[in-house]
């Protein structure tokens, strides 16, 4: 009841909505009867001008100084496929990213090529839902750069991260929304404090999309695919904890 009427609100003003229209939304909350329906109060407000005014927000970024001395590696620390244990064993020399779906130019990428694009470099902190935080140095490509090279089509609405790894043959998988794809924070890591990025936190390439929680930043990325609809992908909910935990798929902080 909550969630519809609440999607119901957010879908009637619209995320990036200005001022204005929050205005609106504030005095809906604020008559009596709505609230006693919602029952939710304040609550609700804060999550709704969140998600209508702060989704272009940056992230927190943090001093050198303040690094945790030690980045544990969680979820899956080595893929087990063939294929990619052979590329890891070359340094990934032949591995290719590739960007498809609803593109104009679908594109074929080497780590070199890559890493030869302009970086962004940024400092911050990794939250784990299993209770666990630590702050890191991340250096990759913008995601937005590699939208500039692709051209997504005006249907697409969500770029997929597929990963070399799996759970019980279960792939993993992630993805985001456009907003957050041309997020300035949002990048694809090849390094991390600076050294290059380790197999255990995600080699060659790793998502870092860092208003988010831990388990959307996507390791062993192989596969960008911008997609209209999140329901033909995996078992629909937009990644692999999503289908089988029923993990939020908007994990904004
Ligand atoms: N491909 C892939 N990505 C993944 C995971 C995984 O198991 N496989 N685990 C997620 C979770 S729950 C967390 S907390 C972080 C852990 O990243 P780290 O190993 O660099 O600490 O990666 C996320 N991305
Ligand atoms: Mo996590």
């Amino acid at each position: 009841m909550t969630i519809l009427t609440r999607r119901k609100l957010i879908g009637s003003i619209g995320v990036g909505a200005g001022s204005l229209l929050l205005a609106g939304c504030d005095r809906i909350v604020a008559s009596p009867t709505v609230r006693q329906v919602l029952g939710v109060g304040e609550g609700l407000t804060r999550r709704t001008q969140r998600l209508v005014t702060d989704r272009h927000a940056l992230a927190r970024e943090f001093s050198p100084s303040d690094m945790s001395p030690s980045f544990r590696v969680n979820g899956n620390s080595m893929p087990t496929s063939e294929a990619y244990q052979a590329h890891a064993a070359q340094r990934f020399v032949d591995w290719r990213l590739v960007v498809d779906g609803l593109v104009r130019r679908p594109l074929a990428l080497s780590l070199a090529q890559i890493r030869a694009m302009p970086t962004r470099t940024q400092i911050t902190r990794h939250d784990c839902v299993e209770g666990w935080s630590a702050i890191g140095k991340w250096t990759g490509l913008p995601l937005k750069l590699l939208m500039d090279g692709a051209g997504p089509l005006p249907a697409a609405r969500y770029a997929v991260f597929h990963c070399a790894d799996d759970f019980d043959g279960e792939p993993y998988y992630e993805s985001i929304d456009l907003i957050d794809v041309y997020h300035p924070q949002t990048i694809l890591a090849w390094g991390m404090n600076d050294e290059l990025l380790s197999v255990g936190h995600g080699a060659p390439l790793r998502l870092r999309v860092e208003r988010q929680l831990g388990y959307k930043q996507a390791k062993y990325v192989m596969r960008v695919e911008l997609v209209d609809d999140l329901a033909k992908v995996g078992s629909g909910k937009g990644g692999y904890w999503e289908d089988s935990a029923d993990y939020q798929w908007y994990a904004g902080i």
